[in-house]
């Protein structure tokens, strides 16, 4: 008998680092897409032991140098994708290499995802310089969607960061400031807009939704990729920017929730494992 909804399966090519350990970024976006029925080409961008949050003395090997002979091979064998994801970045470099990726893989049909991976609470990355945030601007302006958390949304606006009790003003000004560098869609993470909820807000240049369900009161390392990869699988499986939005946010809490329940150490990342089937359920057996 034939299975119903058979189907190409979809092709991303992700542009992320790859930390062996502490969920994050590669170790995040290659599950859970393969889970939602897309195909990732992984273009890393560096390898290191564990991220860069939480643990001391973590081994760096960046690939700046490896990522254009890649993408140039990817180029020769006229490979194509549906999406471009991009994450973490480890140098201004990789900013400029990654701004040629994106010249050389776009189509007219394809959806480009940037997340400006820069920093969180209030501050930037370890890493992260000044001046790999301002070429970040320049790669959020050629994307479709882009997706800050507040941190990263304070940085790029160039408005004040707020920890929480963002008011529909603050958060609408700084989606049209995000939007004016070019995206032309923004969904702000970690947005929080009373005491005891939290979520998220889409923003597609016409008008913004907010959607910030009950709080599990944990910080995890990794939520920010976690998010960004739901969000792009429903995104290329069809669904619209707030429903879209609403299961990346679901989904998110929900692991935020068992990791909690089940006392994994914040840096370690968030036991989504065990529960992937039911993202895949959700996205392929609708
Ligand atoms: O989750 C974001 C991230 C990705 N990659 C690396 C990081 C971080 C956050 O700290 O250090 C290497």
């Amino acid at each position: 008998m034939m299975e119903k909804n058979i189907s190409r399966p979809l092709q991303c090519a992700a542009v992320h680092d790859l930390s062996g350990f502490g969920r994050c970024s590669l170790t995040v976006a290659l599950p859970v897409l393969s889970s939602m029925g897309v195909q990732v080409s992984c273009l890393p961008t560096a390898v290191l032991s564990t991220h860069t949050g939480g643990f001391q003395g973590y081994t760096f090997r960046d690939l700046t140098e490896d990522m254009q002979p890649f993408f140039r091979h990817w180029q020769k064998e006229n490979f194509r994708f549906d999406a471009l994801y991009t994450g973490y970045l480890g140098s201004e470099e990789q900013i400029h290499l990654v701004d040629e990726f994106l010249s050389l893989f776009r189509t007219e049909e394809n959806l480009i995802l940037v997340d400006p991976v820069m920093g969180d609470h209030g501050r930037l990355y370890s890493l992260y310089t000044p001046q790999m945030a301002a070429g970040m601007k320049r790669l959020c302006a050629r994307a479709d969607v882009i997706v800050p958390n507040m941190t990263e949304a304070a940085y790029l606006s160039g408005m004040p960061y707020q920890e929480a009790g963002h008011s529909r003003d603050y958060l609408e000004k700084m989606c049209e400031k995000l939007l004016s560098l070019g995206a032309k869609n923004v969904v702000l993470t970690g947005i929080s807009p009373e005491e005891g909820r939290i979520g998220a807000a889409c923003h597609d240049g016409r008008e913004m939704r907010i959607y910030a369900p009950e709080r599990v009161n944990a910080a995890y390392d990794g939520t920010g990729d976690l998010f960004a990869s739901v969000l792009l699988g429903a995104l290329l499986r069809g669904w619209g920017l707030e429903k879209a939005m609403m299961l990346a946010a679901d989904f998110t809490r929900d692991c935020v929730a068992r990791s909690l329940a089940n006392g994994t150490d914040r840096h370690h990342g968030v036991d989504f494992e065990p529960i992937l089937w039911q993202l895949g359920k959700r996205i392929l057996d609708p």
